[in-house]
């Protein structure tokens, strides 16, 4: 790209890390972390493939090394169980030891369920299902090209397409006994968002009983351990996972019995958005009618459910505790899941924009750049240094980017990706951001900040 054509608001010649070395420097980034055929999300406090960061590669990836891409997916799919769940870690044995805990022996998967993959060894839950919008841009970078590519590229969707809609028809009946259109998790690790304080309510009651000693290897990877979730966060997450395990990872006796259900919007909009992606892909392979069908009604039941969680007084949309059936009360960045769902009247389309542009969010006056922070600084659990507390994530500032885009606000979605991407010129690609001053935390070259970096460039045509 060249320097008069570079957006506004992108320094321009700063010293080693002006917009035109993003390119090349994310591109880099997901060279290094790759593994044979998939890409680790960080160099060593993630070591194993990840699944919702998988799809953000493969998305990003799509625009500089389309096998690679289609790589990536194929390897996290290669481990998907019977029931469609697209597990959230899988694990690689070449890992070096005690690097990430908790590990393949502690889920015990493959032993406790027959569902499991047995060629791999995976986690037992889930995370957001992007990967029908990362198959989808697979194909969206493929047409228009040699006809050998885009046939190429056929190939990967008909593979892929029955591996898709299983996993979806998972979290629309599995995950979603109610036929609410919402998707339940049964673990902060499933959302994504792991020690957001979205989670705060449902986790205070949970009483953790007699818990298998262990050793947390993550903080050893980071500069500030505070920033990581805590070890009575830890203590929660672990003996959840005992529970999953006594009930061998069974879907009927986990929804009977877990003290953790809770439907998560933020994942129910990401399902909704990513069964948009799979119709267009039911399309291109021509899948049979009464697929298409399940699948509009997925996308119609998925809005209806995210618009019963609207909160008029926050405006935004809230999780729910399945157990209680109250409404979980916290500002935060999943609070927007109705744009990301799409679909929205004028009206709730301008409630979520308010709020998205009002100091609660992007519009803190004392933000080091306008990006919305991913717990709102008005929220007493806001902590700007701790995880999802309150740091800015370019993962979600993607998800917003793209959101905004197809609701047709061209000119927010330009804000974002400007400011996201001059964020990663000035501080590089980690993986959140301190929202005040834009220190970057966590791990320093994440694979997913790469990834919709990679995105953000090359769409840059549609937003601007
Ligand atoms: C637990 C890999 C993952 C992301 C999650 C993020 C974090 C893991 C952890 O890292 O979670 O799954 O150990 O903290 O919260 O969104 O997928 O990047």
């Amino acid at each position: 790209m060249q320097e008069d054509q570079l957006p506004e608001g992108i320094p321009r010649r700063e010293t080693g890390s002006s917009l035109d070395r993003v390119n090349p420097m994310a591109a880099g980034i997901l060279k290094r972390n790759g593994i044979k055929s998939w890409t680790k999300p960080a160099p060593s406090l993630y070591p194993h493939q990840w699944s919702w960061d998988s799809a953000f590669i493969a998305l990003g990836l799509a625009h500089v090394d389309n096998r690679r891409a289609r790589d990536e997916l194929e390897s996290l799919f290669a481990s998907q169980w019977a029931t469609g769940k697209v597990p959230h870690i899988v694990f690689d044995p070449e890992a070096p030891p005690r690097s990430y805990f908790p590990d393949a022996e502690r889920w015990n998967s493959s032993a406790l369920s027959r569902d499991a993959p047995s060629g791999s060894h995976t986690s037992g839950l889930c995370q957001p299902p992007v990967h029908a919008i990362a198959v989808r841009r697979i194909w969206e970078t493929s047409r228009g090209k040699e006809a050998e590519r885009v046939e190429r590229a056929r190939r990967f969707l008909r593979a892929n397409y029955p591996r898709l809609f299983s996993w979806h028809r998972y979290l629309a009946t599995a995950r979603d006994p109610e036929g609410s259109g919402l998707v339940t998790i049964y673990h902060p690790w499933e959302s994504g968002t792991d020690n957001s304080p979205r989670w705060d309510d449902a986790l205070e009651s949970l009483e953790v009983g007699d818990l298998p000693p262990y050793t947390r290897y993550d903080l050893q990877h980071v500069a500030d351990p505070s920033h990581r979730p805590s070890n009575e966060e830890y203590d929660r997450y672990l003996w959840l996972l005992e529970l999953l395990k006594r009930e061998r990872y069974d879907e009927a006796e986990i929804y009977d019995s877990h003290p953790f259900l809770v439907k998560d919007v933020l994942s129910s909009a990401i399902l909704v958005a990513a069964n948009e992606a799979l119709l267009e892909i039911a399309r291109v392979v021509e899948a049979p009618e009464e697929d298409v069908a399940l699948i509009e009604g997925w996308i119609s039941r998925g809005r209806a459910g995210l618009a019963e969680q609207w909160d008029p007084g926050l405006g935004l949309c809230l999780d729910r505790n399945v157990l209680t059936g109250k409404p979980l009360r916290v500002r935060t960045i999943a609070g927007f899941a109705p744009l990301i769902a799409g679909g929205l009247t004028e009206e709730r389309l301008a409630d979520l924009l308010e709020v998205l542009d009002s100091p609660a969010f992007a519009g803190n006056p004392d933000l080091h750049r306008p990006l919305p922070p991913s717990t709102s600084p008005d929220e007493p659990a806001f902590h700007p240094r701790s995880y999802w507390r309150g740091p800015v994530w370019p993962v979600a500032n993607w998800l917003l980017w793209w959101s905004l885009i197809r609701a047709g606000e061209a000119s927010r979605a330009a804000q974002i990706r400007r400011e996201t991407l001059a964020q990663l010129a000035e501080s590089g690609f980690a993986e959140y951001f301190e929202p005040f001053t834009g220190e970057p935390l966590g791990s320093l070259e994440q694979s997913w900040t790469a990834a919709i970096a990679l995105d953000m460039l090359a769409v840059e045509s549609k937003s601007n």
